[in-house]
């Protein structure tokens, strides 16, 4: 399809006509704010006739469609992508230059739109991106939270959350669609039964609305559709408890209805927050599934060709109530069978594990479920009956292993999500081999066993727009001098860099590449965080979410160690580095939370040391988010994936900065192994136990003994007891001390002394500037394959059946 995009030109005049008609503002007291809405706005118009263009085809060919329904979109800023996308960068700047207003100065004040916490949030937004560019009809389906993710200050070197208002600076890229609304229910009872077909009459109803904004792949030859829903109560408010003079009361309803959209993952310790966690789960994939029926019959008229045009993506357990209710619709409301009900569902749905850690599987008490969603439950337990009695009938022992409600202690049973989702899914995914590996010999065991087949592997990737094209313009432009700009639609391309890695000229280029982009990230921070940072150094860089098993832990003991080691030998010739930490811990994960104390509190030892000036410092700049990595991943010379082998499902950081030119230190674990595999030992350090080991070391490991056999970790921790880092405080750290001893679960003590060593060699190499960069520019030229296109293809050929809608370069 070709579509006209606006020049420069008309750019200009959609910008001034939005600024004027849709905002109300004149050019000469337009604020940045002002511009930027306009020139979205202006964007937004560009959009739309793709857009509509690639509805309309969809329809009319009666094309397959792929939904992809997601708890979590952490979509970051829009502007720049998709002004990029479109191709309309030149003519965005010369318009606003035109016009007196700076590009770069514009799309820099967008609010990150942060609907998501962290890698399952942000790999959705990469696969939105490449089933657009694949032109793949799809719509993501999630929640529009007024609040997304908390912003997170520093307070004395503590986290502390505030709540994060996106909405209220203007969001202009969005469509909102009332004729679209559905009503949901939860509670209440069932009222009568014939068959199987039972009536559910809920005692709480609320309307979802629609919002929809479009997303533009590369080129803008194809765009799809997100389509968040907002809650809003059904009857705006009671008017005649306004009337008497009751104004809490009258607005009541209204509050409760939009509760369910207010939060991205209200704290789930209180059972207040556990019953409104499941309705928003409950609430987003009711919507979105009636949303999908609807359209489908609509255009196709008739049930039993849903598997054929429907392929729904079930990110994570989320919503895996998609099953359930899928079943309840096509018998309670389209009187099929349930058996055909079922098998109809099965059809169009699959599902994406994203984690392996226990207490990350999703479990909802069957009293819970049962009291907020009565039909659900009795279909979840009418389908687990089923499902053991076919494998009996296969001659195969229906293992109490195979419960999708099993007993739990004196809670009268817990719902399994996982093993409902797979239970009701064609197939059943991981997201790096090795993750897939782990999910076959461990959480699904045994269904993998009565399934032979239906798990696979779609290890992931991230779009080459953003993470490549977008944040890096001084490697973008290099690359693209190099190879030409192919390389945006085919990332393996990038292999054509091999050759050139040889060249001294191109070297030289690629390490000015870099050099410009620590320079940019020096910019960033002193701005920021008021710290001069020395672009010269190792940029070392940790950034994600603060969790025990990624282990900031031992990144920061390390640190502590090296500064120990420095001390005691000023006269060495060390090499400089610059340590960043970026990411946020759970409002309520008490632990994670003093781990970032711990960092900050090493880093102002550190940063107020003298004797350290020039050779070791240590960053961690507050609100880490999607629009912090754009700065810090092109600048990144280390990459740190350092979990706990056998614990990162995957990983997606680690791809994006490998992409970007920077060497990891990593366990093997998750992608990091198919990395190494690519870029070949040399080009990776690997350090620690395997997923094996650990498996076999963790029985037997004691902490105690490690650190004590360990002098450079011994001493750190003999530092962090007496309040060394801590002096208002000596005791402040007692209890990761005390973890550290005799529960490190997270083999930090095991991997500590084979991490320290590493990290010697790492100084060591970094010296011999040259041949580092071959090694940047080498992971840069093989870190092809980890493009969110291939693995968008592998989804389509193996999960879900689908062809793009256009053929490439048409
Ligand atoms: C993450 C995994 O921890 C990470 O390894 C993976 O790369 C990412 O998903 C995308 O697959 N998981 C989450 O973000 N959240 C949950 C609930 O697992």
């Amino acid at each position: 399809m070709t579509e006209r995009l606006p020049t420069a030109l008309g750019l200009a005049q959609r910008i001034e006509q939005h600024l004027t008609f849709s905002l109300g503002k004149a050019p000469a007291t337009a604020s940045t704010r002002d511009w930027r809405l306009a020139l979205s706005r202006a964007v937004r118009d560009a959009v739309v006739v793709p857009w509509l263009a690639a509805e309309q085809r969809t329809q009319e060919t009666g094309h397959k469609r792929v939904y992809y329904l997601s708890m979590e979109f952490l979509v970051g800023r829009l502007l720049q992508n998709a002004v990029a996308n479109l191709g309309l960068e030149e003519a965005a700047r010369a318009a606003l230059a035109g016009l007196g207003a700076d590009y770069e100065t514009v799309v820099l004040d967008e609010p990150d739109a942060a609907l998501g916490n962290g890698g399952l949030g942000r790999l959705a937004i990469c696969f939105l991106d490449s089933l657009a560019s694949l032109a793949i009809p799809a719509y993501g389906y999630g929640i529009r939270y007024a609040h997304g993710l908390f912003r997170q200050r520093f307070r004395g070197g503590w986290q502390v959350e505030e709540p994060e208002t996106w909405l209220n600076e203007g969001y202009a890229w969005e469509f909102e669609r009332p004729d679209a609304s559905l009503p949901i229910g939860f509670g209440g009872r069932i009222a009568g039964r014939v068959g199987d077909r039972a009536a559910w009459a809920p005692d709480e109803t609320v309307l979802a609305a629609a919002f929809d904004t479009p997303v533009p792949g590369w080129r803008g030859r194809w765009a799809n559709t997100l389509r968040l829903w907002s809650a809003r109560p059904l009857r705006a408010f009671d008017l005649a408890a306004f009337n008497r003079g009751d104004f809490v009361g009258a607005a009541a309803p209204e509050v409760l209805a939009e509760t369910i959209s207010r939060v991205l993952y209200p704290d789930d310790s209180t059972p207040q927050g556990r019953e409104l966690r499941l309705k928003q789960e409950y609430f987003f994939t009711a919507a979105s599934i009636r949303d999908i029926l609807r359209r489908h019959l609509a255009e196709h008229g008739d049930l039993a060709s849903l598997p054929d045009k429907v392929a729904i993506q079930l990110n994570d357990t989320h919503p895996a109530i998609a099953g359930p209710e899928l079943v309840r619709l096509l018998v309670d409301e389209h009187r099929l069978a349930f058996h055909e009900a079922w098998q109809t569902a099965r059809g169009c749905l699959s599902y994406t594990n994203h984690t392996l850690l226990p207490e990350a599987l999703e479990r909802w008490p069957a009293e819970l479920l049962g009291r907020v969603l009565p039909r659900h439950l009795e279909i979840v337990e009418r389908i687990d009956a089923k499902h053991r009695a076919a494998l009996a009938a296969a001659g195969r022992r229906a293992a109490e292993e195979l419960r999708i409600v099993a007993p739990s202690g004196d809670l009268g049973g817990e719902v399994r999500m996982g093993d409902l989702a797979f239970v009701m899914a064609r197939r059943v995914n991981g997201v790096s081999a090795l993750h897939t590996a782990l999910m076959r010999r461990t959480v699904f065991r045994e269904l993998e066993a009565a399934h032979p087949g239906r798990i696979v592997n779609q290890t992931n990737g991230v779009t080459p727009r953003r993470w490549l094209h977008g944040c890096n313009p001084p490697l973008r432009r290099l690359l693209t001098e190099a190879i030409g700009e192919a390389w945006v639609d085919d990332l393996e391309r990038l292999e054509e860099l091999v050759p050139l890695v040889e060249d001294a000229g191109f070297r030289a280029a690629f390490a000015a590449a870099k050099q410009a982009n620590k320079e940019r990230l020096a910019g960033y921070l002193s701005a920021r965080c008021g710290v001069t940072v020395d672009p010269g150094a190792l940029f070392d860089v940790q950034i994600k979410r603060i969790h025990e098993y990624k282990r900031q832990l031992l990144n920061i003991l390390e640190t502590a160690a090296l500064a120990n080691a420095l001390r005691r030998d000023p006269g060495a010739d060390w090499t400089p580095r610059v340590k960043i930490f970026g990411g946020k811990a759970a409002p309520g994960y008490a632990d994670a939370k003093l781990i970032i104390k711990l960092i900050n509190d090493v880093a102002a030892s550190i940063n107020g040391d003298p004797a350290l000036r020039g050779r070791l410092q240590v960053v961690f700049p507050e609100n880490y988010n999607v629009s912090m990595a754009e700065v810090m991943i092109p600048a990144a010379d280390l990459s740190e994936q350092v979990s706990t082998a056998g614990m990162e499902a995957s990983g997606t950081g680690n791809m994006k900065l490998m992409l970007n030119g920077a060497l990891t230190v990593g366990t093997l674990d998750g992608a990091n192994v198919e990395i190494g595999e690519r870029v070949g030992p040399e080009n990776i350090y690997v350090f620690g136990l395997d997923a094996e080991g650990a498996a076999r070391h963790l029985p037997f490991h004691d902490g105690a003994a490690a650190i004590a056999a360990t002098p450079p970790l011994a001493e750190v921790v003999a530092q962090i007891e007496s309040g060394f880092f801590s002096p208002d405080d000596p005791r402040r750290y007692d209890r990761l001390v005390e973890k550290l001893r005799r529960d490190d679960r997270y083999l930090v003590t095991a991997d500590f002394a084979a991490y320290f060593e590493t990290q010697r060699r790492i100084d060591r190499d970094f010296r011999t500037a040259d041949a580092w960069t071959r090694r940047a520019a080498l992971n840069t030229a093989k870190g092809g394959w980890f493009s969110s296109d291939r693995t968008i293809r592998g989804y389509a050929r193996e999960m879900w059946q689908v062809e793009p809608a256009l053929q490439t370069g048409s």
